[in-house]
């Protein structure tokens, strides 16, 4: 297991990005560049993480960024990679899709399959902070049920989506949840990811401040409560096999797990939550974890 002290010095993202205080999605960017190193090229579609980088004629981060439209992040990856492969540098330069969960789940989630389907030597890492968050609070495939959004003002009514098991479906050979609240285990699966050949995918829960009404102090707080409530575990599927994270292995038992309620009593955006979504709350959870126990046990 990964330490505090195995993190390089090295910083790939200069001070002063334009992401809020307490953003989710920055301290992830952080600690995923750490681990991918300066030999990296990253392509971002419109998203909150394009703001991150700055206006036209400056960029944060300290590797190359290309800015792609919407729906096209896993056919520009394909593109850098069939560029490098024509150079012979696809070994030396790992190509690194970062998207919003509204960028993957709907709008991009197209040209990430066709990618993946084919096997592109490439990492899709989709940071999840459960709506559009760049245009002011819309609801993506991957809002949690209840939460507020602007077009969803009495809270939604569907349940997220699984992205990571979509992916897991195509056959390809990585797949990992991880969290902005751990940050060793964003540094680990993304070095994990960086050595293997093919599509590897990372989705990465990513509390935001603004969007899910909460002080930006309280960004890992939110992060680890998610984790702690068994809302969403951390997990790897590596070549078709399923391994619990060290961080999500006590929740197993379900008496260690945190009431739901704790997460999201906190914040604002679940103020209108009824007492049955939270008992659709209680079944998912419970669904979900039965689930991981065959898998661990299979
Ligand atoms: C084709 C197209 N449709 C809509 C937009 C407007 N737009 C820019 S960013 C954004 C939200 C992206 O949401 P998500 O992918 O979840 O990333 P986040 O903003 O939450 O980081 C939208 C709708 C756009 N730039 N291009
Ligand atoms: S709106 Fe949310 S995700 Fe976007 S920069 Fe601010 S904190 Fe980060
Ligand atoms: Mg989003």
């Amino acid at each position: 297991m990964v330490n505090v002290m195995d993190l390089p010095e090295e910083e790939y993202i200069y001070p002063g990005t334009r992401a809020c205080s307490g953003c989710g999605m920055a301290l992830v960017y952080r600690m995923a560049l750490k681990a991918l190193g300066p030999k990296t090229i990253i392509t971002v579609p419109a998203s909150c993480l394009t703001v991150l980088h700055g206006m036209q004629g400056f960029c944060t981060t300290k590797v190359s960024v290309l800015h792609t439209p919407f729906a096209t992040t896993g056919a520009s990856a394909s593109g850098i990679v069939a560029s490098l492969e024509a150079k012979n540098l696809e070994e030396e330069i790992c190509v690194v899709a970062f998207a919003g969960d509204g960028g993957t789940t709907d709008i991009g989630i197209q040209s990430l399959s066709g990618a993946a389907e084919r096997g592109t030597n490439f990492i899709y890492a989709c940071y999840d902070n459960e709506a559009y968050m760049n245009t002011g609070v819309q609801r993506s495939g991957s809002t949690p049920p209840g939460a507020f959004s602007t077009t969803t003002p009495q809270g939604k009514t569907q349940r997220k989506k699984d992205m990571p098991g979509i992916l897991e479906v195509h056959g390809i050979p990585y797949v990992a949840t991880t969290s902005a609240a751990y940050p060793l285990d964003i540094y680990e699966k993304f070095k994990k990811a960086r050595d293997i050949k093919g599509t590897r995918y990372i989705h990465i829960h990513s509390p935001c401040p603004p969007g899910w009404g909460y002080d930006p102090k309280d960004t890992i707080k939110i992060g680890k409560l998610a984790v702690q409530t068994g809302f969403w575990p951390l997990y790897e599927v590596e070549q078709g096999k399923f391994k619990l994270s060290h961080s999500s292995m006590k929740y197993l038992d379900p008496t260690k797990r945190l009431p739901i309620e704790e997460y999201l009593k906190k914040q604002g955006r679940f103020k209108k939550i009824t007492p049955a979504e939270i008992e659709e709350y209680h079944s998912y959870i419970s669904e979900l974890w039965e689930k991981i126990k065959k898998r661990i046990e299979n």
